[in-house]
């Protein structure tokens, strides 16, 4: 039954459909599969097997463009049960999507994950240059900045905002941590 709804939430992902997602990963929830369960093996994996589809030319931006609002729309289902309450927060943490990139499901599930983890986000979106991430550190005094990158152009963003850290002589004040795409579970290895 759980891997019917995991495939009818891919199935759903697949075709863009927004509302299917949203009540499938609602009834998943109802039915008591984990959250990790729902995310990895159903949009997560979901997700991939478009940026198969992708990659091999089968489908196209519009495409994947309406497949990833689907995806946000199953998200923010999750969100509110990742979302702990009344608890100090860990930390602090600036996360964003470097200049250039315009990505932002993978970095939107972090935030998710983070706040679940009791940290409080300044989400910065996408398409971030790389002072925003250090006037966060100087002014609003953030333990952590957290860069995603999913192109292969725009990861100088994340080397771009260290270097401007070292120079303001900020970077022993904060933690850096940068992230790009995973590899897809269902594509041939290299
Ligand atoms: C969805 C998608 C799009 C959507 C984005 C919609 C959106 N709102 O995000 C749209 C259609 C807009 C798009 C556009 C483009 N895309 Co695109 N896209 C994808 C696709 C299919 C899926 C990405 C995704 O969301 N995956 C699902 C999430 C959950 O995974 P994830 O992002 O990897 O995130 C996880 C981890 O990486 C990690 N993580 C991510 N960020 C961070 C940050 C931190 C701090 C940490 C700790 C962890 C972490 O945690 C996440 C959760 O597990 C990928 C293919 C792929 N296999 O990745 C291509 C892909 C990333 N795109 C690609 C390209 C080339 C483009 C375009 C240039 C296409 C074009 N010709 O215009 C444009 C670029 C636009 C721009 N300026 O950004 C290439 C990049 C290749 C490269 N090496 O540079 C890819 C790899 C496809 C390919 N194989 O060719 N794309």
């Amino acid at each position: 039954m759980s891997d019917t709804i995991l495939d009818d939430i891919k199935t759903a992902l697949y075709r863009g459909d927004r509302t299917g997602v949203a009540n499938l990963t609602r009834k998943a929830l109802d039915e008591g599969l984990a959250i990790k369960n729902i995310l990895d093996d159903g949009l997560i994996s979901g997700m991939e097997a478009i940026g198969v589809r992708f990659k091999n030319n089968e489908i196209f931006i519009p495409e994947v463009l309406i497949s990833a609002k689907a995806m946000h729309a199953g998200m923010a289902i999750l969100e509110p049960h990742f979302t702990a309450s009344g608890i100090k927060p860990a930390g602090k943490v600036a996360i964003g999507t470097v200049k250039g990139d315009l990505h932002d499901i993978g970095k939107n599930i972090v935030s998710m994950m983070l706040k679940g983890a009791c940290f409080q986000i300044e989400d910065f979106g996408i398409d971030v240059p790389p002072q925003k991430f250090v006037d966060a550190v100087k002014d609003a005094n953030v333990d952590i900045i957290a860069m995603s990158s999913l192109l292969t152009t725009s990861m100088s963003g994340m080397r771009d905002t260290i270097k401007l850290l070292e120079a303001a002589g900020l970077r022993e004040k904060v933690k850096v941590m940068v992230a790009g795409p995973r590899s897809p579970r269902n594509s041939p290895r290299p």
